[in-house]
């Protein structure tokens, strides 16, 4: 590895010794961008990585809310924006109790290169709450909501910053934020919260997004193959908005999505979950009780397996883990190149630790695809909810999906291209790393060192 690269990893892990998942990414990051550093002495004399992995700000916060019982609760808030040379910083929000200061810098670490590869003008950031909207009522998530927001508005703006949803932040909380967002601001300023519903200012097609952008992105990878998506059996985890949006394009497109995950067991139905009934029906489930899926299992008469994940399992063409980090560690690794199964296209943020990262790279039978680049269509189409915000109009569905496959190919392509031409032969990993990076290099060293 190239000395620089070595050098910021380590004072990058002695400065932030506790923060396994942030270190965790900047080592896969900084580690593949070897060819291009060497190529670029200027960026060590600018102190280029070390002003990348270091965020421009990072905001925490007390957020005090009541519940129905007239009880407060204090949660801790966080929005580390992290790089905006390309644009205002975009990034989601995540309410989790597993939310810490080294899960929102692992996020939005990812994010500023996931957006950089977008080729749209956005910077990335990411935010959250130790929060845990499950088990709460509406009324509950409301007023935590507003809470959040009443100390988050002065830090974001439609030319500042815009957060969107993330894992336990989606339609319903989303509403809520911007809700308090317009009152604080005392202006419909849609620009500053995307992710919005399409009646109160959102995009048509956000919430499908970002499985339908895996799909599209999944269909390049197969395409480069001489094969096609039709007929293709899918295993993924995770049936949240992105595992719903990859179920629904899968069988628009032919493929089926054979096996799915939750945090109780998997899901084997071989007919696959195609039909406007199963997809309605796992709509409903969630919205019930998100961490149970065997009742999809009862009603359509298929097998479940309590407490177990689906990889290994050989009747599948492609592995998508699409539930949280480190889904996929080395022993999950090990079962899945033993499958014999071809593709392993990543989409939650980081689902692969990096030993079983490098091990699924190492397999010559394997083509893995990383989430950055797999799961950006969502960011992608956040910051169309933000142009068509900015000219106070809407697109049609027909308009945002044309626009989402081309963003989709874009990055693709970009990523093997650049791939390529390092010599790094077809390597969607780096070549994905490497095509983000350059854009925010670029960025930054055309604005000053600061
Ligand atoms: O991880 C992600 O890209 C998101 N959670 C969506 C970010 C956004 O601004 O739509």
């Amino acid at each position: 590895m190239n000395a620089y690269i070595q050098r910021v990893i380590d004072e990058t892990k002695k400065k932030n010794p506790n923060e396994p998942e942030f270190l965790q990414t900047v080592e896969e990051v900084l580690s593949s961008l070897s060819p291009v550093i060497d190529a670029h002495p200027e960026y060590e004399k600018a102190c280029l990585l070390e002003r990348m992995v270091e965020p421009e700000r990072t905001v925490e916060f007390r957020v005090t809310w009541m519940d129905d019982n007239g009880q407060y609760h204090v949660n801790r808030g966080y929005r580390v924006q992290y790089n905006a040379a390309l644009g205002p910083y975009k990034g989601g929000l995540r309410f989790d109790p597993s939310v810490n200061l080294s899960i929102v810098k692992f996020l939005g670490f990812e994010q500023v290169y996931k957006d950089a590869l977008t080729g749209l003008p956005i910077g990335g950031a990411k935010g959250g709450c130790d929060f845990d909207p499950r088990g709460k009522s509406d009324a509950e998530v409301m007023r935590f909501c507003q809470a959040f927001m009443t100390e988050l508005y002065r830090h974001i703006g439609q030319d500042i910053d815009c957060p969107a949803g993330d894992l336990g932040c989606g339609g319903r909380e989303i509403g809520y934020l911007y809700g308090q967002y317009r009152r604080l601001v005392g202006a419909a300023e849609f620009g500053a919260v995307s992710g919005k519903a399409v009646c109160t200012g959102g995009s048509i097609l956000r919430p499908e997004a970002t499985g339908f952008g895996a799909v599209y992105y999944l269909c390049e990878v197969l395409k480069h193959d001489g094969e096609e998506i039709k007929g293709k059996r899918i295993a993924m985890s995770g049936y949240g908005n992105v595992g719903w949006g990859i179920m629904k394009k899968a069988a628009e497109l032919g493929a089926k999505v054979v096996y799915f995950a939750g945090p109780d067991g998997y899901i084997h139905d071989p007919d696959g979950v195609d039909t406007e009934e199963k997809l309605n029906y796992i709509l409903e489930m969630r919205a019930k009780d998100p961490m149970h899926c065997q009742p999809y299992a009862e009603k359509f008469g298929c097998e479940f397996v309590a407490g177990k994940k689906c990889w290994g399992v050989k009747d599948v063409d492609i592995y998508m883990p699409a539930a949280t980090q480190n889904d996929v560690n080395l022993d999950w690794a090990k079962k899945i190149a033993e499958s014999g199964v071809k593709y392993y296209i990543e989409v939650a943020n980081m689902p692969t630790t990096n030993e079983a990262l490098e091990f699924l790279k190492e397999q010559k039978h394997i083509i893995v695809a990383p989430s950055k680049a797999v799961n950006a269509g969502g960011v992608s189409v956040s910051e169309l909810e933000m142009a068509q915000n900015a000219e106070r109009l809407y697109w049609t569905a027909e308009e945002v999906d044309a626009k989402l496959k081309g963003i989709m190919k874009n990055i693709y392509a970009s990523s093997v291209e650049v791939a390529e031409r390092y010599g790094l032969g077809y390597d969607l990993v780096a070549g994905a790393n490497i095509a983000g990076f350059q854009k925010v290099a670029d960025a930054m060293m055309a604005q000053g060192i600061f």
